[in-house]
């Protein structure tokens, strides 16, 4: 091919030559964003048939007009595991910073199957019947390993994907908890200076991520089904503890009974736990996202939750803390990537973890070794 040389994805490295094993083929004419290529019509933006590169100012306007595809390209270059968009990821940030912050953040967890996805379409439905712009996020920790989204079932929200008023973005796919989530969180900034006033975000029961999650939004759900044998086990209680409510889906059928069991059972079992939030008592309620049945006073509590903690100042002082929570995860992780990829911390570690492992080293000296290299070595 002679025209190699301009197919190749622009974080391609300049000197990457015929041995660099990434090169775009050609194929159907068309965006990764579902629009004919070169066809981004500007929506009151001043975007114009260009689908190449886009200059930040392209990416802030874009957004700020609410202009789906290049919000979505806006959150692709924010997802961006190449050091060359981070610049620019950073710099649009930065302008559309100003413009974030006006939302209410819901996170959504449970164990799967337990019913997130259909009642996020539920959910999001009411609101944006109710006028309101809903965005919808997900943090998937297992995408790493699977390689899956947990909205990559977008059928899920088939009717609400189809909503002028909403916007829905799968689990960036790749990458550590850790990585997923600085995403996540500035792709929340992003959606909220497009006008999205409330942001849904999901994501899957296994541990560490609710934590995380957790520390993201202004109002957690946990969202559950009844199951046989006592209602309480199996639930790690560490969970119950950082949720603001608890929702026992699939109240429906045969089910609505147990279901009902079920939430008064959580109910006792709160009075006894500490609330997540300060001035507000944690809550059991039950729905059914099938038939719609109790969705609407599952907003309702929210926006009371909302009055309640805006009015006591709780509301602003957890998103304070978050940001600087925020600060210090950015720190660690930094801090551990720019360790890890020190090539003498790694020459000494691949050395020592035969010590360590045979016992001729103790950890606490190898650990100290580690440290004391990465000190010292010029490269960081
Ligand atoms: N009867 C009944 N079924 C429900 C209800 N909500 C969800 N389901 C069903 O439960 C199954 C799982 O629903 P999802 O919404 O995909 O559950 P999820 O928690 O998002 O699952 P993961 O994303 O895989 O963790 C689907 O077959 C739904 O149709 C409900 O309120 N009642
Ligand atoms: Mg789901």
């Amino acid at each position: 091919m002679s025209d190699e040389r301009s197919y190749k994805p622009d974080w391609a490295p300049e000197d990457g030559g015929d041995a660099f094993a990434v090169k775009v083929m050609r194929g159907i004419e068309g965006g990764h964003d579902g629009l004919p290529s070169g066809r981004i019509e500007g929506s009151g933006s001043r975007i114009s048939k260009r689908r190449q590169r886009l200059d930040t100012e392209d990416y802030v306007d874009g957004v700020l007009h609410n202009h789906r595809p290049i919000l979505a390209r806006t959150i692709t270059l924010i997802e961006s595991n190449c050091a060359e968009h981070y610049d620019q990821a950073r710099e649009v940030l930065a302008q559309l910073q100003p413009r974030a912050g006006r939302s209410i953040r819901v996170g959504i967890t449970g164990v799967p199957g337990a019913g997130k996805s259909t009642l996020i379409e539920a959910l999001g439905l009411h609101l944006v019947h109710q006028g309101h712009k809903v965005a919808v996020l997900a943090v998937d920790p297992s995408s790493s390993v699977t390689g899956g989204s947990i909205l990559g079932d977008k059928t899920r929200m088939e009717k609400l994907s189809q909503q002028e008023n909403c916007f829905i973005r799968p689990s960036p796919s790749g990458g550590t908890l850790g990585g997923v989530t600085r995403k996540s969180r500035e792709t929340i900034l992003v959606c909220e200076a497009a006008g999205y006033d409330v942001i849904l975000i999901e994501t899957v029961g296994v541990g560490q991520s609710e934590i995380t999650v957790r520390s993201m939004v202004d109002f957690f759900l946990l969202v559950m089904i009844s199951g046989a044998g006592d209602e309480l086990q199996g639930i790690k209680k560490g969970v119950i503890e950082i949720a603001d409510a608890l929702l026992v889906n699939k109240a429906d059928g045969a089910n609505k009974i147990k279901a009902q069991v079920a939430c008064a059972e959580y109910a006792m079992a709160l009075k006894y736990l500490t609330p997540a939030t300060r001035g507000w008592e944690t809550r059991a309620l039950t729905c059914s996202a099938i038939t719609g049945e109790g969705v609407s006073e599952v907003w309702d509590m929210i926006r009371e939750f909302r009055e309640i903690t805006g009015e006591s100042g709780m509301f602003a002082q957890r998103r304070k803390e978050q940001a600087m929570a925020w600060v210090y995860s950015m720190i660690e992780d930094y801090l551990r990537e720019t360790f890890y990829r020190n090539g003498d911390v790694r020459g000494l570690l691949s050395s020592l973890e035969g010590k360590v492992l045979d016992g001729s080293v103790l950890p606490t000296t190898a650990a100290e070794e580690l440290l004391k290299v990465f000190y010292r070595s010029p490269v960081k």
